[in-house]
């Protein structure tokens, strides 16, 4: 907890360091209450820097002593900050200090959970571990010696190879650890527990072998299978599609139940959240299959985007993270296999963009994909450096092709190998390896994707000219966020044209070598563009941002009938849920902007009903487009925002599925049924996925209409499905719809997994999930709080009750009685005296407070600055709150 105001840093300010340190010998003597470490580096003037003072990191240590070449010297400690006079030469440095991991609640460092030592260094915490420079261009090969009692820490595992292992004096054991690979601290990563493995060796096509192991807790060996299979699917793929092979003997992932964030790519030992490591179809969804998949694939990807070759400085995150999410979603994507289910994928990806990444771009901490500046590293962690940033890098894919693309990765890293660098060297790597190309010649404009924050608007308005049968698309482009002037940006629209009835009309731009394909991407790069096509017969629907080829807002004029044209034949399955989505947006828009009821069309629902029952759509895809858009997209087309309004017009319209496509729903019940064992398939789960939203219809629908039917089934499905995603999906549909059995399902649910956490973490999530009804959910919100299995100090724990609540169930937490806000800043400033980095993500909760309706605009803001002027907040909910406040 530090007062004041900590400093801005700017991305133009990086200066390479004075000093580099080429290795490292570190040596810990694990204590939860006393950890002893001894570090040696072999430091190497920077010849280029000018000479001064080597000024190392460190944060909530104790300093023992520092020596130069074997000689005691002076140092001075200067808050975060320790000034050595060092010598312009070469010279060996050696530091001892201590630190406590456990009083360590920020889970920054190295700190104790469940008994064992586990470390979080990402991006600043290796500074609390010892004093170094502990900035990513910082490159050094390390040799670490773990030393602690053998009996409570069987368990003892850093990066890399191990050397030699043993047992010494007084019940204590050692391992000594030597990674091979320099590494940037941030990569740099220890555990010491007591934990069981499963273990697997697999042989690559060089025909080298390779140890792959999970380690967990013991009793959780059983559910560690799936995040295997995921590893060594995600190695033969990185091998298939980009010659990425794995360059370790071994491969370590180890799970922890206190962890920050999803996972760790720590090289070659990647530590991980438990949530997104344990899987078993018992106490597992197919959304957390998917999602383990996901997460143990992105950070076996990070090996090469990442750790072979890493970040300059913390500014060029997204080349990291932008390019490992573009390659885990590639990953899902061939995994998923058929077309549909790539488009459900798709859409998921989509749905996420606009629900967490937009409301960011154009709110109170709305940064370019590249920021320029920050004050705590860890809130850049964010949906655009991720999200958009992978959305950036399928750009390139979308310009190159997929040759092309794997051209310009293949020099990436043969220039980059085993270095620190920029988002400017990847894009000159793409441009390189493709001369030619339409990126090449327009490097510059594509650069403003990392340079302007802002989501470009897009609008699309086209002529058909029967006589002359010609058909112009004009396309403009504007971003108010990036400023006033700022340049075009450079958006590949991927389009075709639909005939009346419902055939692809083959496509010749004027101007250009008629070609007659059926798909095309127009590149936009002025402000206004028109494009005309000739030849064109009848009076065309135009397909526009086919499978969302940029990521921006497109308004394109369409009607309701032209919408529904493309929502029976677009080839393209993504701009076919596009459709639906943009029937359902215009309805719930036309509500809450009039004020009126929302009133449900029979075209309307004549539309849905036809998806749900077409033999020819999957039922994954169906499941998508039969759900309403999300309540922060919806706001996100509002100037002025009242969540109430949103609220009641999304659910009139469930209300109003619910009834008029009741029949429907109970055919799409039973006849999505899965026989058999389970199987986390993309098919299974797709009928799993109708199944449950048909049940939560029909159960919503019964508890209109007081028939007791549906919800008793639903109960019963409660008690008796055999696995999670059915258990689950049944108790949501009764909690969700207020059904009289929903508290009866809850206690039951609760009793009968009492004694699993990540499953725990599920059953608070639901309640402060779950639709607003007469108060009753913050009600509940405020009494779980209260609950003996609640604590601030897990993050699982404490996200899966508030950030559901505060950040992403809008209807509940903006009431007009400010009870919502009140809880939030009490919350945060609890949660911010233990773990600063989750404390920081619910601050969050009211980024978009300033498009607000009243009452709920005043009393958010006065929230806010009640938070802001507690006298002890950290860096980084303090940066937060502040920014939220310029708006
Ligand atoms: N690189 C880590 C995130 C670290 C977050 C630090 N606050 C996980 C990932 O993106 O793979
Ligand atoms: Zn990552």
């Amino acid at each position: 907890m530090r007062e004041g105001t900590a400093p801005v840093i700017h991305r133009l300010d990086y200066q390479a360091p004075t000093y580099w340190i080429a290795t490292v010998d570190l040596t810990l003597d694990l204590d939860p209450a006393k950890t002893l470490i001894t570090s040696k580096m072999a430091v190497k003037r920077n010849a280029t820097q000018a000479h001064g003072a080597l000024v190392l990191h460190g944060e909530e240590l104790t300093p023992l002593r520092v020596m130069i070449d074997g000689e005691p010297v002076s140092f001075r400690q200067d808050g975060n900050l320790l000034h050595i006079d060092a010598p312009d030469r070469d010279f060996e440095l050696v530091i001892r200090n201590t630190c406590c991991p456990e009083k360590n609640t920020a889970l920054s460092g190295l700190y104790t959970s469940g008994g064992g030592f586990f470390t979080q260094c990402e991006a600043e915490g290796f500074r609390r571990i010892t004093y170094f420079l502990d900035r990513p261009d910082v490159m050094a090969v390390y040799t670490v010696l773990l030393r602690a009692d053998k009996a409570k820490y069987p368990i003892l595992l850093s990066n890399g190879n191990l050397v030699e292992q043993g047992d010494l004096d007084g019940g204590k054991h050692f391992a000594k650890w030597h990674d091979p690979f320099p590494k940037p601290s941030y990569l740099f990563a220890v555990v010491a527990a007591d934990l069981v493995a499963r273990e697997q060796r697999v042989v690559t096509r060089s025909g080298k072998e390779h140890l792959l192991q999970v380690y967990v807790r013991r009793g959780d060996l059983d559910k560690t299978e799936h995040a295997m299979n995921s590893l060594i699917a995600s190695m033969i793929w990185d091998e298939a599609r980009f010659k990425l092979p794995l360059d370790l003997e071994r491969f370590m992932i180890v799970g922890v139940s206190d962890f920050n964030m999803g996972a760790m790519e720590n090289k070659g030992l990647n530590i991980f959240n438990t949530s997104a490591l344990l899987c078993s179809p018992a106490t597992q969804t197919d959304a957390d299959f998917q999602r383990v998949e996901a997460i143990v694939a992105h950070e076996y990807f990070h090996n090469w985007t990442g750790n072979r070759v890493t970040c300059r400085d913390w500014f060029q995150l997204s080349l990291k993270e932008g390019l490992t999410v573009f390659r885990d979603r590639e990953f899902s994507m061939d995994m998923a296999g058929s077309p549909s289910a790539r488009a459900v994928q798709r859409i998921q990806q989509v749905r996420n963009l606009r629900t967490m990444q937009f409301p960011e771009d154009a709110g109170t901490m709305a940064h370019s994909v590249r920021p320029d500046s920050y004050t705590e590293i860890n809130n850049f962690y964010t949906a655009t450096v991720y999200e958009k940033g992978a959305e950036v890098v399928g750009l390139y894919q979308t310009l190159l092709g997929r040759e092309g693309f794997a051209q310009g990765m293949a020099l990436y890293f043969e220039r980059h190998d085993g270095q620190a660098v920029t988002c400017d060297d990847f894009a000159q790597a793409m441009a390189d390896a493709n001369p030619d190309s339409a990126l090449a010649s327009r490097l510059d404009a594509f650069k403003r994707w990392y340079s302007q924050p802002g989501t470009p608007q897009v609008t699309a308005r086209g002529h058909y000219d029967a006589a002359a049968q010609t058909y112009t698309l004009t396309l403009t482009q504007r971003n108010p966020k990036a400023g006033e002037g700022a340049a075009p940006q450079l958006i590949p629209v991927r389009m075709g044209l639909v005939g009346a009835e419902g055939h692809a009309l083959p496509l010749n731009l004027a101007g250009q070598a008629s070609v007659g394909a059926l798909e095309t991407v127009l590149l936009l790069e002025q402000a206004e563009q028109s494009f005309t096509f000739t030849e064109v017969s009848s009076q065309p629907v135009p397909s526009l941002l086919r499978g969302f080829s940029a990521p921006v807002l497109l308004d394109d004029g369409l009607t309701d009938a032209e919408r529904l044209t493309l929502l029976r034949h677009d080839a393209d399955a993504f701009n076919r849920w596009e459709a639906s989505q943009r029937l359902a947006l215009r309805r719930l828009l036309d509500a809450v902007q009039s004020g009126q009821a929302l009133e449900l069309d029979i075209g309307f629902l004549d539309a849905m009903r036809a998806v749900l029952r077409d033999p020819q759509l999957d039922p994954a895809f169906k499941a998508e487009a039969l759900r309403l858009p999300e309540a922060a997209y919806i706001a996100e087309q509002l100037p002025v925002v009242d969540p109430q309004a949103i609220h009641n017009a999304v659910e009139a319209a469930w209300d109003q599925l619910a009834l008029a496509l009741r029949d429907d729903w109970a055919w799409a019940f039973e006849a999505h049924q899965v026989e058999g064992g389970y199987r986390p398939t993309a098919e299974d789960a797709g009928r799993r996925a109708l199944a449950n939203l048909a049940l939560a219809l029909l159960v919503r629908g019964s508890a209109m209409l007081a028939d007791p039917v549906w919800p008793g089934k639903a109960y019963q499905q409660v008690k008796d499905a055999t696995n999670m995603t059915e258990r689950f999906g049944a108790l949501s549909a009764l909690v969700q719809a207020h059904a009289g059995l929903a508290d009866a399902a809850l206690t039951h649910f609760h009793e009968q997994f009492a004694h699993d956490a990540l499953v725990v973490d599920k059953w608070f999530m639901l309640q402060a999930r779950t639709a607003e009804r007469d108060g009753k959910v913050f009600e509940r919100v405020k009494k779980l709080l209260q609950h003996p299995d609640f604590t601030l100090k897990n993050p699982n724990r404490a996200r899966s009750l508030l950030v559901q609540f505060c950040n992403l169930n809008p209807g509940a937490f903006h009431r007009t009685d400010a009870g919502g806000y009140v809880l939030w800043a009490d919350q945060v400033a609890a949660l911010d005296a233990i773990n600063p980095q989750v404390a920081a993500r619910l601050a969050r909760a009211m980024d978009r407070w300033s498009t607000l309706a009243e009452p709920f605009r005043s009393a958010a803001q006065e929230a806010l600055k009640r938070l802001s002027e507690r006298p002890t907040l950290s860096n980084d909910v303090r940066e937060i709150v502040t920014k939220a406040l310029e708006a």
